[in-house]
């Protein structure tokens, strides 16, 4: 059984969105390889697959493209989550996000999740700095979802003032990405009140170090299996197929309709 279900086709699609280099790829690395390349290539795999429990789970990366020939309708279709991805050091890069991205989502489902992550949070927050193992196994902030500052081995954060010397970056704060993710539910329609909370669909992470990584995956997949568990007792429940005539030859009869 567990080969059968590692070959059947993706149960639910999750995109990753958002302008050149505010680390998508790395993101995608760090959940699946629990690792971190400095340089990354941008023109990298377009597509990984993680189980999760028994469903398949494909998790979509530019490749890229959003650089050079832009992303088309296809990406997002059918999508069931979209992890709409900006940089903390750079306020652009959440303006892109509503500019150039957000309208890429009309073909992802009506029910689709939106987060909105903001990455490299290693570079504004001490939290953040801190290192996972290098083995890839869990630090306590992820442990037990409660991010603490730790008190000794800290480096004191790089700040975003110190680079502005070099680049116009500024900053991103929470309720910039909070306020985004209001408008992003006015675009698409929906009520606040009906929606998931933007305080839970806003995360900071940072790739580098592994924050916040695995609890934003993770939340996001938990948060899709609803709709996942919809759509087959849809398909299941579908009047062409009648399930008790398919009796003794189920396997079959399933792998046929599907
Ligand atoms: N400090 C820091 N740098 C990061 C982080 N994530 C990505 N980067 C760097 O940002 C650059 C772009 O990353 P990449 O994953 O290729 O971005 P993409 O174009 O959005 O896929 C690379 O040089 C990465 O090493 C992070 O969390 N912290
Ligand atoms: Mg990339």
């Amino acid at each position: 059984m567990p080969e059968l279900s590692k070959m059947r086709k993706p149960d639910v699609k999750v995109v990753i969105l958002g302008d050149m280099n505010v680390g998508k790829t790395s993101l995608l690395h760090r959940y699946m390889d629990r690792k971190f390349k400095d340089t990354m290539s941008t023109v990298g795999g377009a597509f990984f697959l993680k189980q999760w429990g028994p469903y398949n789970i494909s998790i979509w990366d530019t490749a890229g493209r959003e650089q050079f020939h832009g992303l088309g309708s296809m990406y997002c279709r059918g999508a069931a989550a979209a992890i709409l991805t900006y940089d903390v050091t750079n306020w652009q890069s959440l303006a892109e996000l509503e500019e150039r991205f957000l309208s890429l989502t009309d073909t992802a489902n009506n029910d689709c999740i939106y987060a909105i992550v903001g990455n490299k949070a290693d570079l504004i927050d001490p939290q953040a700095q801190l290192l996972a193992n290098q083995d890839g196994l869990t630090a306590d902030w992820e442990r037990t979802g409660e991010p603490r500052v730790p008190s000794a081995c800290l480096t004191p954060p790089a700040s975003p003032i110190s680079l502005s010397g070099v680049s116009v970056n500024k900053q991103v704060s929470r309720e910039d990405a909070e306020a985004l993710y209001g408008r992003i539910l006015r675009y698409k329609g929906l009520e606040e009140t009906n929606s998931l909370p933007a305080d839970k669909m806003c995360f900071e992470t940072s790739a580098k170090t592994g924050y916040n990584v695995d609890a934003l995956f993770e939340t996001l997949f938990d948060m899709v299996l609803p709709s996942v568990l919809k759509k087959r007792t849809e398909r299941e429940g579908s009047p062409t197929v009648d399930l008790e005539e398919c009796k003794g030859t189920g396997k079959r009869a399933r792998a046929a309709c599907c």
